[in-house]
């Protein structure tokens, strides 16, 4: 006789099956027969976060650090809402997390039921997929379908609801069938040959080509393929934000990362090339600034898995839709062997050295460069939202394969500390490094309960400028200095590491920086340094939002 299961029973088996094994929750009254399936049980860890966004980031972080499906839960109402930020990450920076819900029970649907919530409603616009599971007999499709919609094409968010009176309807367990989605990638496919041959030809006739890479040659594993096309080709390689660590920082080709915050010399050499290829980004406002002024003189040759994001914000000469490294290895066959000296001199001969903001005090750039040094550059190092992630972007020396995680895409605060978590479980094996400024830390400060709690190692940084430091900056440059609500107070934070019983440090002098982070990467366990920064120190160079990126600020503006 086949055994009858719970759909909360069916759906923790579903989940194993499919070889998840870890999630990040919170239970609550609708999800409870989920939990009551998960106790005792073994083959699937539940860490207890301390509020659910940060379930959701840390999913996202799990599985961007993974590249496999990073799970939430969350009950119905407040739990479920809780997640919306999580979410929304991960749907801009295609990161594959299912979000599973309690949901209040079928008769209760619609009547304003205590903490009924329409998430499915409510996720719409920020899932790739979202379903309301009404039979038991669908659950277990439903989450293997989701699963599968999260990894495949460009990979985002998926939502599965289950009410909790089918959380504890019966079924039989049905084992996964001939009939659901396949996962996985398709780099055998063959892509449009025309246009990889015009892509080809456009490469060999430029005298000022560019590669620009972003986040989906991380998603597709392309690091060979792109680094063999830069190679062969010589053409200098541009990483935006969430394409850093695809390509490694010292190679001789890479100049860094372009935009708001990129480099002068990158900037120029944007708006002085005759071609620029990009792979697996989005050409966002952040990269472009002002799209009528970008790349004035480029043909663009854009690859990407998502169709919607070619033509949507630059024009484009050649598109090709599909998964990065296929397209890059079927290019490579047709792509003959040149080199672009004239073009990196002219590059090089527009960097010049920069006048750093900062009279002797701790600068990020000695941060940076003393945290690459202890820990030998083995680490992830996952940034928060403001100016101390531009500084990362810019100064850390990646060298690894996607070994920087960022919430680039949405730009939530808060993302860094539970990002790390997911992140560390994901690579149990290597330092991971939350860097927060002193805002977005004090958003999910609360999870240091969570990895002590749960035994996850994440090692805190904190730069503590004493405001919500890149909204002071933009005050300062086009409000008129007037500091709006960005002064911003924080806690003893050697105090608070020491009330959730993990060693702190403070560090004021750039001489102290070595020890401190030497110290707290090399002891077990959870740490945390606080480094007191200029309070008043800038990101450069900028350009103004919506400007040309010919015009970068390499100073502040005179006061408006
Ligand atoms: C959730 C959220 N709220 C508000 C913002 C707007 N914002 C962007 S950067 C920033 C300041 C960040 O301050 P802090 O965390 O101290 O970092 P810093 O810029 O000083 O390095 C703010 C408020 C945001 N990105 N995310």
């Amino acid at each position: 006789m086949t055994e009858l299961l719970t759909g909360a029973q069916i759906l923790r088996r579903t989940l194993v099956d499919a070889g998840v094994s870890v999630m990040f929750g919170y239970p609550g009254g609708a999800i409870m027969p989920f939990y009551d399936a998960l106790h005792g049980g073994d083959g699937l860890r539940h860490i207890l976060v301390r509020h659910e966004q940060a379930a959701a980031h840390a999913a996202d972080g799990y599985a961007r650090a993974g590249n496999r499906v990073g799970v939430c839960v969350a009950t119905s109402g407040p739990g479920a809402t809780n997640l919306v930020t999580g979410l929304a990450t991960a749907h801009m920076g295609a990161s594959p997390v299912l979000a599973i819900t309690g949901q209040v029970a079928r008769p209760m649907l619609g009547k304003d039921a205590f903490q009924e919530t329409d998430v499915v409603g409510v996720t719409m616009p920020v899932t790739k997929h979202n379903v309301l599971v009404r039979d038991v007999e669908d659950l277990a499709d439903e989450v293997r379908d989701a699963m599968a919609i999260a990894m495949e094409g460009r990979p985002g968010p998926v939502l599965v609801d289950v009410p909790k009176d089918v959380q504890n309807q019966k079924a039989e367990y049905k084992e996964p069938g001939a009939g659901s989605r396949e996962q996985g990638k398709t780099s055998d496919r063959r892509y449009d040959d025309a246009a990889i041959q015009q892509a080809a030809r456009l490469i060999a006739e430029a005298k000022r080509p560019l590669l620009m890479i972003g986040r989906g040659v991380i998603v597709s594993g392309a690091y060979a393929e792109l680094r063999a096309l830069a190679e062969r080709t010589g053409m200098p390689v541009i990483t935006t934000l969430l394409g850093i660590s695809a390509f490694p920082q010292s190679h001789e080709l890479h100049l860094g990362m372009p935009g708001m915050h990129g480099e002068v010399h990158i900037n120029k050499a944007i708006q002085a090339a005759d071609l620029l290829v990009g792979i697996g980004m989005r050409f966002d406002d952040r990269v472009t600034g002002n799209t009528a002024t970008f790349a004035p003189r480029a043909k663009i040759v854009h690859v990407d898995i998502d169709g919607a994001a070619i033509g949507r914000t630059v024009r484009c000469d050649v598109a090709l839709v599909g998964d990065a490294r296929g397209i890059v290895q079927q290019l490579l066959a047709h792509v003959a062997p040149r080199d672009c000296v004239p073009w990196r001199q002219e590059i090089a001969a527009l960097m010049h050295q920069r006048e750093e903001s900062f009279a002797g005090g701790l600068s990020p750039e000695v941060i940076l460069s003393a945290l690459a040094d202890v820990t030998g550059g083995r680490c992830t190092v996952v940034s928060d939202v403001g100016q101390h992630q531009m500084w990362v972007a810019q100064r850390y020396p990646f060298q690894r394969p996607n070994t920087h995680i960022t919430s680039g895409g949405l730009g939530a605060m808060g993302f860094a500390v539970p990002a790390a978590m997911g992140v560390r479980l994901a690579r149990p094996d290597e330092p991971v490094w939350a860097i927060s400024g002193d805002g977005g830390f004090q958003m999910n400060m609360a999870e240091i309960a969570t990895m002590v709690q749960e035994g996850v190692e994440v090692k805190l940084a904190i730069f503590n400028n004493g405001y919500l430091g890149m909204v002071r900056q933009w005050q300062q440059f086009f409000h008129g200095g007037r500091y709006s609500n960005t002064p911003i107070w924080s806690p003893d934070y050697v105090k608070l590491a020491g009330a959730y019983g993990i060693p702190g440090w403070r560090v004021k002098k750039a001489t102290e920086v070595t020890d401190a982070l030497r110290e707290a990467n090399e002891r077990p366990g959870p740490t945390l340094v606080e480094l007191v920064i200029e309070q008043e120190a800038n990101v450069f160079p900028m350009i103004v939002p919506g400007g040309s990126l010919s015009e970068p600020l390499e100073a502040a503006p005179a006061q408006t």
